[in-house]
């Protein structure tokens, strides 16, 4: 008995863990992270659609299977059928996973063009990925730029994550539209933030674009998400998003700070993790 609720127990913070969101990163995290983008909102709530119709899908199936090996078992059907064909039961089986794969494609193609399509942009941020960092620009704010690189661990300061804490976070302000321009200069990257549900390449010569809108302040974190090479796994994405205020405080210090390297240099590619 004590197995079983165990089980049981083990089951429901299954079933809870799927849709629980975790505010932060933290360890043995189920599930997404908690969404701040309405695009990630989107992909959140079709995604847990999508689980509850693949459960109920599988029961269904798995009830029928247990019916069968019950039901015409050689021991309890003796005589079997040898009917070969029934028109209305392929009818049947054939429809109904059509219009299930049809309710499926509506709002996955709904969510797609949702992604795509750039909404009037408050502001226009570009990434520009480089082996192994990135470096931003800020078009509409002076074009200043800076280049991001991750903090090695034995200077990690109290509170930053290893692996994702970056010397310069991207500032961001809350609730506006951001359009983000991708690209690279020299291999592909790709400029991932799972909270906000977007992840595009970073091709060398194309521009690609994605937007966001993120509705909490706080950090919130990526990753490079095309193999670019040996420290592909150490060119992490740290956002911090602030009130409005907030921002263009920084930016008139970012303006300041940042105005002497306004082009990213190349120079600084050597992060201190390699000999180059
Ligand atoms: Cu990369």
């Amino acid at each position: 008995m004590r197995t079983f609720l165990g089980f049981a127990t083990f089951v429901a913070s299954l079933v809870a863990g799927t849709s629980a969101a975790f505010a932060q990163l933290e360890d043995w995290a189920w599930g997404f992270q908690e969404a701040v983008s309405p695009i990630m909102h989107d992909i959140s709530s079709f995604y847990d659609g999508l689980l509850i119709m693949m459960v109920g899908i599988s029961a269904l199936v798995l009830v029928l299977m247990i019916y069968i090996v019950l039901r015409f078992s050689r021991r309890a059907n003796k005589e079997p059928s040898r009917t070969s064909h029934n028109t209305w039961l392929e009818i049947i089986w054939t429809t109904v996973p059509v219009l299930i794969l049809i309710a499926i494609a509506i709002p996955s193609l709904r969510l797609l063009y949702f992604e795509e399509t750039i909404p009037e942009a408050d502001m226009t941020l570009k990434a520009v990925g480089h082996q192994w960092y990135w470096s931003y620009e800020y078009p509409d704010h002076g074009n200043f730029g800076f280049d991001a690189i991750m903090v090695p661990d034995d200077e990690l300061k109290e509170g930053e994550l290893r692996l994702l804490a970056t010397d310069n976070a991207v500032v961001l302000p809350v609730d506006k539209v951001v359009r983000v321009l991708v690209t690279a200069q020299d291999v592909i990257h790709s400029w991932a933030v799972p909270a906000m549900g977007v992840k595009t390449d970073a091709v060398p010569g194309r521009i690609n674009e994605l937007w966001l809108k993120i509705d909490t302040p706080g950090t919130y974190y990526g990753q490079c998400s095309e193999l670019c090479g040996e420290l592909h796994g150490f060119m992490p994405i740290m956002i911090k998003a602030v009130s409005d205020e907030e921002f263009q405080a920084w930016v008139t210090e970012a303006q300041a700070e940042f105005a002497a390297n306004n082009a990213p240099a190349i120079s600084v590619a050597n992060n201190g993790l390699t000999g180059q």
